[in-house]
């Protein structure tokens, strides 16, 4: 009976989400910015809302007219849950609607411009409608999707109303995957295996913008090659892509330029094509904060601005796109080094969730402004997108100040046998290209990480990962980065890391094991990151260790869940990394990184390992206040930077 009704559910979900689809990978989906040629208007605000209790809005046909009783309000971006009181909202599944009325500027639509409905994210299943027509649908909660939607505004001097249907179930082949029962008609459980709250809504901006008719529709830009003379860069070579798009592309012209951050050109390619190079004398780099010949994690890196202009035969102009976020930088790995500009990079830093007090997973400029802050005071100078593509901005200011980025999919989870199947792979797929597509031209994005503590222990994910592996590099073309994903196996049963890059691993010795021994550490980890390396013979990262901690809870000697025991735990790590590292051991050492587990407690679902329904391995609280351990990994961080800084002999310049 269950597993009918869950059926059900899943044809009726699917069923509604035939019709157009934005998924596909058309289209450059550039970052809207503003300019002479483009505007951009956000829609963020209080929305009208309402819970769709029974799931039957769709077949109801809410869309049609204005969404009335039992409506509430809601701010956009934010997670819906935490927002009021009501238990059903906080644990809903299935669908809930959004909407809002907005005008169209009369000098917008008195142009031929397009005009851009860009929902920056939503979570996870999302149908957008203007005045009741269906506009587009979207499935996956972390990428942007957007539509030209003048076609479907009619009349002028109307309000126009835009209705948006969210669902946040999750099934065997959605990413993050997840199973559904229907227990009763007030009981939907909703089955996954992560470990954070599936929050849902929308979570990210709603904006408005325009473009010309004939637009600079992609940019794509790599730095192709940097020459070092005495370990100075002399010259760079970037390469080039441009797609244009619109009804007149074959008479346009398109000019390049790079600008530097005084304003200057010192680079401009005039061919006309859409494809080519950009040689650049004496080139600043952009480097990553807080190691060898770098600059501090509380500094600029020097970033370029990409100027792309596009003309009707060569004048007058008709568009323009600045991609303000250019970085002349390389990336490479050997066996045991992880390089960036040639010289070895290490990975130190928390990694974190989009999480906070009320607005769940929302995108809030105050959290990132503060996420920056706590993490210059730590002196970290890297993450990773635990686990799915975090809003754009944490991109942009990583980019300003140089943290290093290794960006990760919502392939968390991947733990049954049957998620490994042809309809997940493709999905997966999709995942990819989007991600690639939106982070693309990012200097701070070093890696691209596949997926978070799949089985792959698995026969069958052996071909599933070969195969996504082998699509991500033909699909990233020139603008290559590593490739990695996370995993939780013993090296032993390990059948995916052979095709990756770089090893990344999550362990929790004397947490999840041999509880309280602190005094095993130095063997348990010892033997195991030893194990990866004879294995596999690449770089290797801890993704992730830590402990939780209760604030406030004190124990000497220490007990699990105490301050002292967070402290002491993250010290025997750190005796263990230093062994292998390879900056401190530039001839035997393989460890490029280490990444705790978690900057901030965040919100998990219930259940008996979980106080609260909180992970609290941060070293900060859920309100971004220190814990013990902060000033452990603090000081810690900032030796890394002082003496990193000035041992720079193990620099190597090829
Ligand atoms: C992990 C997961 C992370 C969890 C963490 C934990 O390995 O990657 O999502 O939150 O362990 O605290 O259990």
């Amino acid at each position: 009976m269950h597993l009918l009704l869950t059926l059900c559910v899943f044809f009726v979900h699917n069923r509604a989400l035939r019709g157009q689809t934005v998924n596909e990978l058309t289209g450059g989906m550039l970052f809207p910015y503003e300019n002479e040629f483009r505007q951009v208007r956000s829609l963020d605000s209080i929305w009208t809302f309402k819970l769709d209790d029974n799931n039957t809005g769709i077949d109801e046909k809410w869309y049609l007219s204005e969404l009335v009783n039992n409506t509430i309000s809601m701010p956009v971006p934010s997670s819906y849950n935490d927002i009021t009181q009501n238990i059903s909202l906080k644990r809903h599944v299935g669908w809930a609607w959004y909407e809002r009325y907005f005008y169209v500027h009369l000098s917008w639509l008195s142009s031929t411009d397009r005009i851009v409905l860009r929902f920056q994210a939503a979570h996870y299943f999302t149908m957008v409608w203007i005045n009741g027509q269906q506009v587009m649908t979207h499935e996956g909660g972390h990428l942007p999707f957007e539509c030209d939607i003048r076609p479907y505004i009619e009349q002028e001097n109307v309000p126009i109303r835009l209705t948006v249907a969210v669902n946040n179930t999750l099934t065997p082949t959605t990413l993050p995957p997840g199973e559904l029962t229907i227990i009763s008609s007030t009981y939907r459980l909703l089955q996954t295996h992560f470990d954070f709250f599936n929050y849902a809504g929308i979570d990210r901006s709603v904006l408005l913008y325009t473009t010309p008719e004939t637009y600079i529709d992609d940019v794509t830009v790599v730095t192709a090659s940097i020459n070092f003379s005495g370990g100075v860069a002399t010259s760079a070579i970037l390469t080039y892509s441009i797609v244009i798009t619109g009804s007149d592309t074959q008479k346009t012209h398109v000019k390049v330029d790079l600008v530097d951050a005084d304003g200057r050109i010192v680079a401009t390619n005039n061919s006309g094509s859409m494809e080519g190079t950009l040689y650049v004398e004496n080139p600043q780099l952009w480097q990553p904060c807080g190691m060898p010949n770098t600059h501090l994690c509380s500094e600029h890196s020097y970033l370029y601005t990409l100027q792309v202009s596009l003309s009707e035969n060569v004048s007058p102009l008709i568009d323009i796109y600045r991609l303000p976020h250019v970085g002349i930088r390389t990336v490479t790995v050997t066996s045991s080094t992880f390089l960036i500009n040639n010289q070895p990079f290490y990975f130190h830093g928390a990694n974190a969730h989009e999480d906070s007090d009320l607005r769940g997973k929302g995108y809030n400029d105050v959290l990132l402004v503060k996420f920056l802050n706590l993490y210059q005071w730590l002196h970290s100078n890297s993450f990773r997108t635990s686990h799915y593509p975090y809003s754009d901005q944490f991109y942009q200011i990583a980019n300003q100040y140089g943290i290093v980025i290794i960006d990760e999919t919502p392939a968390v989870g991947l733990s049954q046998k049957n998620y490994f199947s042809p309809t997940t792979l493709a999905h997966h797929k999709q995942v990819i290209g989007e991600m690639i597509r939106r982070d693309k031209n990012h200097p701070s994005v070093v890696m691209w990480s596949l997926a978070n503590e799949p089985s792959s222990n698995l026969p069958e994910s052996d071909s599933y990962f070969e195969t996504l592996v082998a699509y991500t590099r033909s699909i990233q073309r020139s603008s290559i980065r590593p490739i990695t994903f996370v995993s939780d196996q013993h090296y032993s049963n390990e059948k995916a890391a052979q095709y990756f890059d770089v090893i990344c691993i999550n362990k929790y010795f004397s947490w999840y094991s041999e509880y309280g021994r602190l005094d095993r550490i130095s063997v348990t980890l010892t033997a195991e990151v030893q194990g990866w390396w004879d294995t596999f013979k690449k770089p290797v990262i801890i993704s992730e260790y830590g402990a939780d901690t209760v604030t406030g809870l004190h124990a000497d000697p220490p007990v699990m869940f105490s301050e002292e025991y967070q402290q002491e735990f993250l010290k025997e790590y750190h005796l263990v990394f230093d062994m292998f590292s390879s900056i401190k051991n530039t001839t035997s050492g393989f460890l490029v990184g280490e990444l705790i587990w978690n900057a901030f407690d965040f919100e998990t679902e219930q259940g008996i390992t979980r106080v609260g329904a909180k992970n609290y391995k941060g070293i900060f609280t859920r309100q971004r206040q220190p814990k013990s351990a902060a000033f452990v990994l603090r000081k810690r961080y900032e030796n890394m930077e002082n003496n990193d800084s000035q041992s720079s002999l193990c620099t190597i310049f090829k």
